[in-house]
């Protein structure tokens, strides 16, 4: 019998192993040298990005999440693996912040400098608000994925706040706008950072985009 590697297992194990954060960009110019493949976490303020990457690498704390929306204000790297094998990149929010209107639109230009120049970039993951659904801002960026024919996958995160009947309806209807867009991955990934449903799915997910050549 041929030997299948389980992708839900191979991805447990590759989280179990090092991460480590290695440092934070305030500008394109403080990033690493491109080495490796990145895979980036986008979306609106306060969508959970932070909290989703913790949960990812099974790490509380090891980004930093809060309530204040503008948390994260610069492209924070990460390391998997010992000897290296990808990058994720945990972003600013675009869209409303807690910040002044000049700061905020400071953090949105690095962020679509970096979604549409950065070569090593494999997978973004574009996270959207279970409560909320795919708003105009998120369309934008992801015309923006588009048109840079960068690959990125729709994630609903908090999926706990909402019924499940209303998180299986957000989630069609999110799979329906992922269609119309050329570059998104027709699967949509609902998940929750607070119980851990999706995340290994999601782990999954990342290792195969980062692994790949
Ligand atoms: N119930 C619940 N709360 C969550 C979940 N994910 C994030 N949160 C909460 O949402 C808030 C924002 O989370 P962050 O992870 O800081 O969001 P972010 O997208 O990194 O925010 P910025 O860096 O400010 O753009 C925090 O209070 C989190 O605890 C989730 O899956 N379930
Ligand atoms: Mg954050």
């Amino acid at each position: 019998m041929r030997y299948e590697p389980d992708p839900i297992e191979e991805a447990r194990r590759r989280f179990a192993g090092p991460v480590s954060f290695m440092l934070s960009a305030p500008a394109l110019e403080f990033l690493p040298a491109p080495k490796c493949s990145e895979i980036a976490f986008a979306g609106r303020s306060n969508v959970g990005k932070s909290s989703l990457l913790n949960a990812l690498t099974g790490r509380q704390g090891l980004a930093r999440a809060s309530t204040t929306p503008g948390r994260t204000q610069e492209l924070n790297v990460f390391e998997v693996g010992e000897p290296l094998v990808f990058r994720l990149i945990d972003m600013p929010g675009y869209g409303f912040a807690k910040a002044p209107k000049d700061i905020v639109a400071r953090w949105q230009a690095l962020v679509f400098d970096y979604l549409r120049g950065r070569a090593v970039l494999k997978r973004v993951l574009v996270l959207i608000d279970s409560r909320h659904g795919v708003k105009p801002v998120d369309k934008e960026v992801m015309d923006i994925l588009d048109k840079a024919a960068v690959s990125y996958q729709l994630v609903l995160t908090k999926g706990d706040k909402i019924k499940p009947t209303e998180l299986a309806k957000v989630l069609a209807e999110t799979e329906a706008a992922a269609r119309t867009q050329a570059a998104a991955y027709p699967q949509v990934l609902a998940t929750s950072a607070e119980t851990g449903f999706g995340i290994p799915e999601l782990r999954a997910a990342v290792v195969q985009a980062g692994e790949a050549a």
